[in-house]
Order: structure tokens, then sequence, then C-alpha cells
């Protein structure tokens, strides 16, 4: 499977790339989302590089803007995810059959579908490189990227990566899951019904990771079956996390600290997981401020939060920053050195929390650059930083942390939500799933500014 030099003598187009991180699988042929083999245009308007959160809804905007015959989208897999869900299957409260759907429903009807995987970015010659072992050309005017982190120990290319030792092979044993994978999620309710007694340990890595929020929700949510089961006096809870803090914004922290407290939670700062052994049911770990020092944990049940990085794609390509992320201006999203380069998503260097909420306010910005930037204007609208993490606290109820490049708490509700509501909890369970499904990645949905500014009365 060789990578082919693509030749970039066509007229000039516009390439809209959102490169995604989950490419574990590999396409030998190019198709249509009909599932029909067909042949590569030589260009395209727009060329999407992924079929993610961020790649869908940036797709459905474009098509409005040049018609979908002059989209394709590379993307390797059969199924989309809604991946925010996977904090309530983990614990039991939602299947995992639907937090996904096939990705031949989500890619807008009329756009082609190239079912590949790329390897490469050639920037400088507007080329693109993919696995199918042909060779093809995009040439392009404009190119947005949209990329994800690469979720570390689930990819089979490990070089160069931070590595728990004991994974991913450790998931073949039970009492061991993890949230961030389709493929581990349900194993963390299965250890959760097969608790009997000991320690329920969850762990937070040593690197940036996507919704930060979520490797404590499943905490809590452990905490609450516990109670519900008739568990909880056997259960010993500890949160050991890399971070020196519980969560990013005073506010959230503050309110967080105080269940942990109320809920008997143990959280230890600084701590790393470094090592699974999951044949003895140990975890181990390493204090951040004292390394070398290790400390061994038994476990009766692990959650595990893999390391996360930026995709080799990228990582290795000239559109990313230093750390391997793909370059982009925080207000724009327009690539720094490459005008017709455009970021949204997990694998950008936008410095907010990479959550679904975010990329959903990005398409919104990404969707009026692209617009001015097509009729030779500058942009203007600028992006705030905006982003949400739903903390689900218990299995009917959620505090909606929302906030900003400086974050400072940026709420769209006119009342407090620090505080756990049931209102919140369904908004997250049964509304936001249809809000993804049928707004953002439909292109209707750019995030909850104007609600925002309704509901308090145009003050923020
Ligand atoms: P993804 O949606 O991850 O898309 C990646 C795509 O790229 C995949 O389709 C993949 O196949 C494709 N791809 C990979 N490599 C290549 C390649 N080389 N070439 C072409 N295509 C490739 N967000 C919230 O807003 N609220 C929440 O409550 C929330 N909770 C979460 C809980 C968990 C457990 C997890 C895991 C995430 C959660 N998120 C939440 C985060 C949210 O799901 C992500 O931020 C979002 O899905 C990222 O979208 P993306 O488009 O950047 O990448
Ligand atoms: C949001 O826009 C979004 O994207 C669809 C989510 O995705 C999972 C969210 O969890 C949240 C909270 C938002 C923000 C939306 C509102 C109405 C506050």
């Amino acid at each position: 499977m060789t990578p082919l030099v693509m030749v970039t003598s066509c007229p000039p187009t516009r390439l809209l790339a959102s490169l995604l991180h989950r490419g574990t699988q590999q396409a030998s042929k190019f198709q249509l989302h009909t599932g029909t083999p067909c042949a590569v245009k030589d260009y395209y308007e727009v060329l999407v590089l992924g079929g993610g959160c961020g790649g869908i809804a940036m797709t459905s905007r474009m098509k409005k803007k040049v018609g979908a015959e002059n989209i394709a989208i590379i993307e390797p897999s059969e199924k989309h995810f809604y991946q925010p869900l996977w904090t309530l299957v983990g614990a039991g409260a939602k299947q995992l059959s639907s937090s996904g759907r096939s990705m031949a429903s989500v890619i807008p009807s009329g756009v082609e579908w190239i079912k590949s995987r790329v390897v490469d970015l050639e920037p400088d010659k507007n080329c693109v490189y993919i696995d199918t072992g042909k060779e093809v050309t995009y040439p392009f005017r404009t190119l947005p990227v949209s990329l994800s982190y690469k979720v570390k120990f689930f990819l089979p290319s490990l070089s160069n990566l931070i590595q728990i030792k004991g994974l991913p092979e450790g998931f073949r044993y039970p009492k061991i899951g993890s949230n961030y994978s389709s493929k581990t999620v349900e194993k963390t309710w299965k250890a959760l019904q097969d608790f009997k007694e000991g320690n329920a340990v969850f762990t937070f890595p040593n690197t940036p990771i996507k919704c930060a929020g979520a490797p404590q929700k499943i905490m809590y949510l452990s905490e609450a079956y516990f109670r519900k089961t008739g568990k909880r006096s056997y259960a010993n809870i500890i949160f050991n996390t890399s971070l020196g803090a519980i969560f990013g914004v005073k506010k959230y922290a503050d309110a967080l600290e105080e269940i942990i407290k109320a809920r008997n939670l143990q959280v230890n700062y600084r701590e790393n997981l470094i090592e699974v052994r999951p044949d003895k049911q140990e975890a181990v770990f390493e204090n951040l401020d004292s390394p070398g020092e290790t400390k061994v944990i038994s476990y009766e049940m692990l959650h595990v939060t893999p390391p996360m990085g930026p995709p080799d794609v990228i990582r290795e390509s000239p559109v990313a920053d230093a750390a391997g992320w793909v370059d982009v201006d925080k207000e724009t999203l327009q690539h720094k050195k490459y005008p017709n380069i455009f970021g949204i998503g997990d694998c950008t260097n936008l410095p907010t929390s990479k959550t679904a909420a975010a990329i959903a306010a990005q398409s919104g910005i990404l969707d009026k650059t692209i617009s001015k930037i097509m009729r030779n204007e500058k942009p203007v609208n600028k992006y705030d930083g905006y982003t949400s993490c739903p903390l689900v606290t218990n299995y009917n109820r959620v505090i909606l942390a929302e906030f900003d490049y400086s974050a400072q708490p940026l709420e769209t509700f006119p009342f407090d939500q620090s505080k756990e509501r049931l209102s919140m909890y369904v908004m997250k369970a049964d509304m936001m799933p249809f809000l993804y499904w049928n707004g953002l990645l439909k292109g209707y949905w750019g995030g909850p500014a104007i609600l925002r500014k309704v509901l308090h009365l145009g003050r923020i």
C-alpha cells in the first residue's frame, strides 16, 4: 500500500479537509456512499477529510455553498458514533447501538464518499495522499481541516507514543473498561455489574484529552450505581488524576469538590497510570511530582482514560504546530500558514476543551469565515472558545459546565448551572442526541450563542 504523489496542475479549486483520527480501517476502492464503486474525480471544490462530528457538520455546510457535486469526503469507517453518549453507555443507562449510525446515512446526499484513509498531506503542492494504492490529486484553493484526538492505545501503530504497559491487551480481561472507545465501553458496564467488593479506580492520563469531564462522570455514575444496588459500603472509590485540580473552571470545580466530599470519593492528584497488570487486577501509578515513585493499587474495577494525542498523519505534516496539532487562528479557524486550510474539532490547537459542543460553535464561525474568504473578504466573526461539558453526577442529574477561552463560565440558561439538575440531565441524555444528529451534523446547529442571548435578554 504505497501512497503516490499527486500532480497539481489542474485549475484552482477549494479543498475542505476534515482529518480525523480513528484511522484503524483500510479501504481498497473508492465508493460513493451508495456503496457503488466509482472513479474519483481529480479535483473537488471542497474535500473533507474524515467523517466525524466536525467533518460531517462542515460537509453539510459546504454543500449549501458549493453544491454536493463539488465536494468529496475521505473517511475509512463504516460507522459514525455520537461519542458523548458513551458516558451513559458505560454506566448502563443507554445502549451502545443507539450511539452509532452508518457513515452512509450521515454523509450528505450527493457528496462523494471516498472510503479510504488519508496517509499524508502536502499542502505546498495542494496534495492529499490516501491509502488505496492509487494516485489521486486534490488540487485546492481552500482547505479547512478538522481533526480529532488519537486515542493512543487503541490504534495499531504505536511508535513514538506514550503507552500504558499492559494495554491494550489488558482489555481482554474482566474488571477493566474504558468509555473512550466503542470497543471497550460496554466493558465498563460489565465491570460495574460484576463489582463485588474492593477498589473502584478511575484514571485521568498525563496528556490533553477530549471531553476532560468524562473520566470523572463515570466515577459519579458508578458511585450512584453502587448505592442503587446496595454495594456502596463495599466500594472504595478512587479517582487518580494526572491533573492538579478536579476541573479547570473554578465555579464548577467548587461544586464538584462538594459532591466529592459528600459522597466520600477519594481523589488523588498528580497520579498517572503507567501500568496495568490485569491478571492480578493491579494498577500502577507514578506520582508526577516525584518521578520514579510508583504505587500499586489492587482493583475490583478499573476505568481507564487513555493517553491521547494528535493523529500521526497530522503530527508529521506541515499543517501541524510544534505539538502536532493543526495550527489555526483561534478566532477564524483559518490555518496560520496555509490560507486555504482551515481547522475544526479535536485535531486543532484551539486552546479550549475538545467537545462536540465546541465543534457546534466552531462550525458556525468556520462557515462564516469560509464565506468571507470565498468572496475575497476578511473574516470578521470570531470564535470565543465556547465549549461545554455536561457533568453527569447521577443517573438523573447534570451540572452543565459551559465556558470560553478564558475559562470563564458562559452559561446558556438563566439559572445557576453549577447546581445538579434533572432538567440538564434530560437535556444531555435525551435532547442532545437529537440536536446532534438533526442539527449539528446537518449544518443547522452552530451552538447556543443565539439562545443564550435570548434567555439573558441580550445581556451576554
Ligand atoms: P471524531 O468525531 O472523533 O471523528 C474522527 C473521524 O476521522 C472518524 O470518523 C475516523 O474514522 C476518521 N479518520 C481517522 N483517521 C483518518 C484518516 N487518516 N483519514 C480519514 N479519516 C480519518 N463532547 C460533548 O460535547 N459533550 C459530551 O458530553 C462529551 N462526552 C464525551 C464522552 C466521551 C467518553 C468521549 C470519548 C467524547 C465525548 N465528547 C463530548 C467529545 C466529542 O465526542 C468529541 O470532541 C467529538 O466527537 C470530536 O469530533 P471530531 O470531528 O473532532 O472527531
Ligand atoms: C451542544 O451544542 C452540543 O452539541 C450538539 C452538545 O453535544 C453533545 C452538548 O452537550 C451541549 C451541552 C451543547 C450546548 C447546547 C445547549 C443547548 C446548552
